[in-house]
């Protein structure tokens, strides 16, 4: 790879042989997967790109080349809709309908009225995005020079983007009218597969599923991958949405309306990511921390559950929270205003012989002392490299950078082990599910280039 002239591809300094070793293979996975516009997460599992992978994605650009990471993020950007959602999926309009289920067609973005010029899902995922551009920025300002206008004038030219892509999750996903945003599909929360979503699937019908073929299993084992059953839920949900025509003053009508900790915590770190942004931009910041806190308070008042002493998701169909032990509610560790207490009983939990202190491997995606946990299959056991990158952001907000530093040695020792697979068996480091995948290399490469502190400083 040539040098470039933004920060240059170059393991930095302080790195030992067998770090810049891993440096250069995870540039090179992130290479690899780079199709001159934006990265797949996986060259045969996933061959577009998806929304909060592109923006952990260009992190690790941040860390390698600046400059890579502002055109990823402008491809992302290009795929909004005019309603100011950022779809969960950007077709690559020269890859085969049959290389991904649910394709263009399924979702038929071009047939609405807000859909973009580029073929995309009409889905969403966590809104990491404002993380991803302000890192960005603040790489083309430590490099100097000519670098420091070029990410200005890219922080002015997305601020509006993130500004409305926000504003969708405010006003049109406030389903509940509670403040808090509400995901239609477990797709939309990022962790697909994760048992939190077992109580609201098994009343979907899924009878209302049109035919379809998975194309998910022809390249990860089926151990690996969620069951028929629930992928039969998944695609009857996406058609129903779709159906109703992406409209989400109805979205209380469809058969998975949640709140979930992730996306919620999630969205106050990225107002407070805005507000810091604005500051950069010399742009009044206070609406953004405002809306922070209104998270803060809104996440208090409907997810914190006192007697677990973590975050729930809360069905808004039915009222009734979702217990099941898993990570997400552990993020809001995110939210710097929590009480000591609360701060105090999330970071217990997280230390706790379930998550940190019980696996070899951690963090666990599913606490190891669950019913549900399943070390091999996605999203209900394996550990993650993006979750462990948050909770590591999280801790270190909490103020506890030694568990942050844990949390960050723990993901580069799984992947210098097993290679950036997409996720590791927590018990003896296996990896699992596709290869060469982009936001396990991405988010290495930050936590190479920034240790620990990393996160921290953007
Ligand atoms: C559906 C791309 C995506 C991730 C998700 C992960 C998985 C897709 C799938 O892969 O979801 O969006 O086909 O299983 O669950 O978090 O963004 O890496």
């Amino acid at each position: 790879m040539a040098q470039q002239h933004d920060g240059g591809q170059q393991p930095p300094g302080h790195l030992s042989d067998a770090q810049a070793r891993l440096w250069r293979s995870a540039a090179a996975t992130l290479q690899g997967n780079w199709t001159g516009r934006s990265t797949v997460p996986s060259g045969t599992q996933y061959p577009h790109q998806w929304s909060w992978d592109s923006a952990f994605i260009s992190i690790g650009w941040s860390a390698v080349q600046p400059s890579r990471a502002r055109t990823e993020l402008e491809a992302l950007l290009a795929g909004q809709w005019a309603d100011g959602r950022l779809p969960h999926i950007q077709f690559n309009p020269a890859v085969p309908e049959e290389a991904y289920f649910p394709g263009p067609a399924f979702w038929a973005s071009k047939d609405h009225p807000d859909g973009p010029a580029v073929p995309t899902s009409g889905l969403i995922q966590p809104p990491v995005h404002a993380r991803a551009v302000l890192a960005a920025v603040t790489a083309a300002l430590d490099t100097g020079g000519a670098q420091r206008q070029i990410g200005l004038d890219f922080g002015l030219a997305s601020y509006p983007r993130l500004l409305a892509w926000h504003r969708y999750l405010h006003e049109r996903r406030d389903v509940a009218g509670d403040g808090l945003v509400a995901v239609l599909h477990p797709w939309e929360s990022g962790l697909d597969n994760s048992p939190v979503w077992d109580t609201p699937l098994a009343a979907v019908s899924r009878d209302a599923a049109p035919a379809f073929t998975r194309r998910d299993t022809a390249h990860v084992g089926a151990a690996e991958r969620p069951t028929d059953r629930d992928y039969a839920a998944y695609v009857a949900l996406a058609a129903a949405y779709r159906d109703g025509g992406y409209d989400d003053t109805t979205a209380g009508r469809l058969e998975f309306v949640v709140a979930d900790p992730l996306v919620n915590a999630v969205l106050l770190d990225a107002e407070l990511c805005l507000a810091r942004l604005a500051g950069l931009l010399g742009i009044d910041g206070t609406p953004h921390t405002r809306a922070a806190e209104q998270l803060h308070e809104a996440m208090l008042a409907t997810l914190y559950d006192p007697e677990r002493g973590v975050y729930v998701s809360r069905d808004l169909r039915t009222g009734q929270p979702l217990t099941a032990a898993t990570l997400t509610g552990l993020l809001p560790l995110l939210d710097p205003w929590l009480t000591e207490p609360i701060r105090d009983r999330l970071l217990d939990r997280l230390a706790s012989p379930g998550f940190l202190g019980g696996a070899r491997f951690p963090v666990p995606s599913t606490a190891l002392d669950a019913a549900e946990f399943d070390r091999r299959r996605y999203w209900r056991g394996p550990t993650w490299i993006s979750t462990n990158w948050l909770l590591a952001l999280g801790a270190l907000t909490a103020g506890r950078s030694d568990l942050a530093e844990r949390i960050a040695t723990a993901g580069l020792d799984l992947v210098a082990g097993a290679g950036f697979r997409e996720y590791f068996d927590p018990l003896d480091g296996a990896g699992l599910g596709a290869h060469e995948f982009s936001w396990s290399a991405a988010l290495s490469l930050d936590w190479l280039a920034h240790p620990v502190a990393a996160a921290e400083r953007a």
